[in-house]
């Protein structure tokens, strides 16, 4: 009998307490996300304007260092221990990262609020491979990292309140980064903030519900999509489609009292398509199951570059 209490208690949320905690700390993560970046912000305000104030996440995600302690699972512990189950690595050898994604725990009613209210996102995590930089950069992180130990544990906490876990760099250690990862220059001046959130275009109410047409709607209002490979990536498999805006940019105080505007976060959009063997099953009887899941090396290598200079100062168009 306590085995399978335990079991329950390590698969689940245990209580609607824990459940309702969990929820308002991803809410402040999405606080702190929409308080810095206009674009994320007015593209939600305004699919929801169009879907009847509804969406859905399909995921969260977030970037680390991979080093001792602060790389993916020093944030994996939080959704770990709030029901999450670990899925599927990737691995993406040219820019020296891998990621894991993280699968919600499953309930048995699907929540009918939106956003952070509605069903739990999968989470999306990498990490730099820091032992493959060169030592310059190497010690540029050592030196953030290693001075602040809260980091390893406390990673959900630095992204719930938007503030960094280490102290602020030079300028010169942020180019320094960015001339050889562009990752790592974001994740040392960004930290655990919210890389961004993903709108689950299939679960959208209105016609908007096809990537290629919400594609277009935010192109003819304007936004800048990231164009990498093109705008709309595909998995070898047809099934799961994924396009996202180029991120915003914010102005940064380095500690050598230096201002720059830097990359900050954007906002991704995911379909996934009905699995072939659920061909059959009626439209209105569909659910989350029937549909590709978990994520493709090929679409996130090009939807990493939504936070590189180049997709940012690219013109529109
Ligand atoms: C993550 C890029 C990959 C996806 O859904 O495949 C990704 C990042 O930019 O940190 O979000
Ligand atoms: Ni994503």
């Amino acid at each position: 009998a306590s085995m399978s209490t335990n079991n329950n208690h390590s698969r689940g949320l245990s209580s609607q307490v824990g459940e309702s905690f969990f929820r308002s700390v991803l809410g402040q993560m999405e606080t702190v996300y929409l308080n810095r970046n206009p674009t994320p912000k007015s593209v939600l305000e305004l699919v929801k304007s169009v879907d009847n104030e509804q969406l859905c996440y399909d995921h969260l995600a977030f970037r680390t260092f991979g080093i001792g302690g602060y790389g993916i699972d020093s944030l994996a512990s939080f959704f770990l221990d709030h029901g999450y189950t670990q899925m599927d690595e990737l691995r993406f050898p040219a820019k020296k990262l891998r990621a894991l994604w993280f699968a919600p725990p499953k309930v048995s009613a699907i929540p009918d609020g939106s956003g952070v209210n509605g069903p739990l996102p999968r989470v999306f995590i990498s990490e730099l491979l820091v032992e493959q930089m060169t030592s310059q950069t190497q010690d540029v992180i050592r030196k953030y990292t290693q001075a602040a130990p809260n980091g390893k544990k406390y990673g959900a906490l630095s992204s719930a309140l938007g503030t960094l876990p280490w102290e602020k760099p030079l300028s010169s250690e942020f180019e320094q980064l960015a001339r050889e990862s562009e990752y790592a220059a974001w994740t040392l001046a960004n930290g655990y903030a919210l890389n961004h959130v993903t709108i689950s275009v299939h679960r959208l109410k209105s016609h908007l519900n096809r990537i290629k047409k919400l594609n277009q709607f935010l192109e003819e209002k304007g936004f800048k999509l990231n164009s990498e490979g093109g705008v709309l990536k595909v998995s070898p498999d047809g099934g799961l489609l994924q396009s996202s805006t180029v991120a915003d940019s914010i102005s940064f105080k380095f500690s050598d009292g230096v201002i720059k505007s830097i990359p900050c976060s954007y906002i991704e959009f995911a379909e996934r398509l009905v699995l072939p063997q659920f061909q059959n099953v009626p439209e209105g009887e569909i659910e989350e199951y029937h549909r590709r899941d978990g994520f493709e090396v090929g679409n996130a290598d090009k939807i990493f570059e939504s936070t590189n200079q180049e997709q940012l100062s690219r013109r529109t168009g």
